[in-house]
């Protein structure tokens, strides 16, 4: 079966609690429960990881590529400062979907940088919690591409 890693970064854990004009009010617990239910009628295993240390997502991102598994990255802050989550998805190889609940490039200057762009398969940014279905569904369907190729 197809696995997918939806790994999340510092501080997506308050999704839901602050900030509702920029994130809405979906926790993150609720995006889980959403993807849950898209991973059982598409037959994909579904790993769902948050955590506020950027080594936690290195070590993920690394097994998430050694298992094959696509990888839905919210990356938060990290995006814009850190190389090592780029060298580890460079690195390691890990098929990555890039994605964001806002649009980075309509706020502050220091978010319109992604370290993580250019190693990812693409970007879907600016949707809300809808940003994660769209993500996931582009992994199950370059999934399926593969197959019949
Ligand atoms: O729009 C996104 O998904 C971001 O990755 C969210 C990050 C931000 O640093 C990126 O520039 C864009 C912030 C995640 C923090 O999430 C919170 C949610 C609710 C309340 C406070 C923070």
């Amino acid at each position: 079966m197809k696995a997918i890693h939806v790994l999340n970064g510092p501080n997506l854990n308050l999704l839901g609690t602050r900030e509702p004009e920029i994130y809405g009010r979906t926790t993150l617990a609720d995006v889980e429960q959403r993807l849950a239910q898209r991973a059982s009628s598409r037959e994909v295993e579904l790993v769902f990881r948050q955590s506020n240390h950027e080594g936690d997502l290195v070590d993920w991102i690394q097994e998430a590529a050694k298992a094959g598994a696509g990888v839905v990255l919210n990356a938060g802050a990290y995006t814009h400062t850190s190389v090592a989550l780029r060298d580890a998805i460079k690195g390691s190889g890990a098929q990555v979907v890039e994605v964001h609940l806002s649009n980075t490039h309509a706020r502050e200057r220091f978010r319109h940088h992604s370290h993580i762009a250019p190693v990812a398969i693409g970007t879907i940014q600016g949707f809300g919690v809808l940003s994660y279905d769209l993500a996931f569904d582009a992994l199950c369907a370059l999934g399926e591409a593969n197959k019949k190729s």
